[in-house]
């Protein structure tokens, strides 16, 4: 609008996350297309970082930018949008996918199985997702979740028997959402016997890790634009056992207060 320059208000910055997010990848491919955000800049952090900068803004009233993703509690939370990308950057609807290692089927076809068979809905993991943004402990939510919704559960270990202490290793970035799914995924395969292991890593090198067998799998794909990148370089050699959430999306997101609607809303 005409009489709020935001960007001077934000010192022309988006707040990003982590460096190795496809998101931030996404949201410096805006500064390069849309001319209006000539000398803005994406700052990464962290997840975490992002997150409390924009609960203070919001408690403060001020304008902030931040890359946003859903299905993300602080839809939940907050009265925030999301931006309009008319040139597409962000791309449309991606889907979030499972990888596993090669070999995983004929080694370990129990937790294969499973790991094929998990699917869930946003509002699945939106509601893990606010439970821990609330403060509530990762084990404590996940566990909650697995115990009430014994239905879901049972049909992703439909098929397969309990084994006594298989090994099995998920990586993982730490992002509400993957924090929430591998967590889940998890514990179901915990109650089943497996000896399990969750592996906190950047983004690229979970993709290496399921690539070079150093990991069993992942279920934290984003596709197709968000790790176009990951998938071009490391799809050749990981088993995709396709879609375990339908429905996400990436974009800039701001508070609903903000009077801009689309990324070339904002000014130069
Ligand atoms: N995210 C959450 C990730 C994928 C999952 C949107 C922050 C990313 O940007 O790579």
């Amino acid at each position: 609008s005409e009489d709020v320059n935001y960007g001077e208000e934000m010192g022309y910055k988006i707040t990003g996350i982590e460096p190795g997010a496809g998101v931030v990848a996404a949201a410096e491919g805006t500064i390069e297309e849309y001319e209006n955000l000539e000398g803005w800049e994406v700052v990464t952090s962290s997840s975490g970082a992002m997150a409390t900068a924009l609960g203070e803004a919001i408690d403060n009233e001020e304008p902030i930018i931040v890359t946003g993703w859903s299905p993300h509690w602080k839809f939940q939370k907050y009265d925030v949008k999301y931006l309009e990308d008319p040139k597409g950057v962000f791309g449309d609807a991606e889907t979030i996918n499972t990888m596993v290692r090669e070999g995983l089927e004929e080694e370990n076809p129990e937790a294969y199985k499973i790991l094929d068979q998990f699917q869930w809905e946003s509002a699945d993991i939106e509601s893990i997702m606010l439970e821990i943004s609330n403060g509530t402990d990762v084990e404590e939510a996940t566990t909650a979740w697995v115990e009430e919704n014994s239905d879901k559960v049972a049909e992703w270990t439909a098929g397969t028997e309990k084994v006594d202490g298989v090994e099995i290793e998920l990586a993982y970035v730490e992002w509400d959402t993957e924090v929430a799914s591998t967590n889940v995924v998890g514990k179901v395969l915990e109650d089943q016997g497996f000896d399990v292991t969750l592996t906190p890593l950047d983004n690229a090198v979970m993709w290496q890790a399921v690539s070079e067998g150093q990991a069993d799998g992942m279920v934290a794909a984003w596709l197709p634009g968000t790790h176009a990148t990951q998938l071009e370089t490391y799809g050749d050699s990981v088993v995709d056992l396709g879609v375990n959430l339908e429905g996400a999306k990436i974009g800039l997101v701001v508070p609903a207060y903000m009077d801009i609607d689309s990324i070339e809303d904002l000014t130069p």
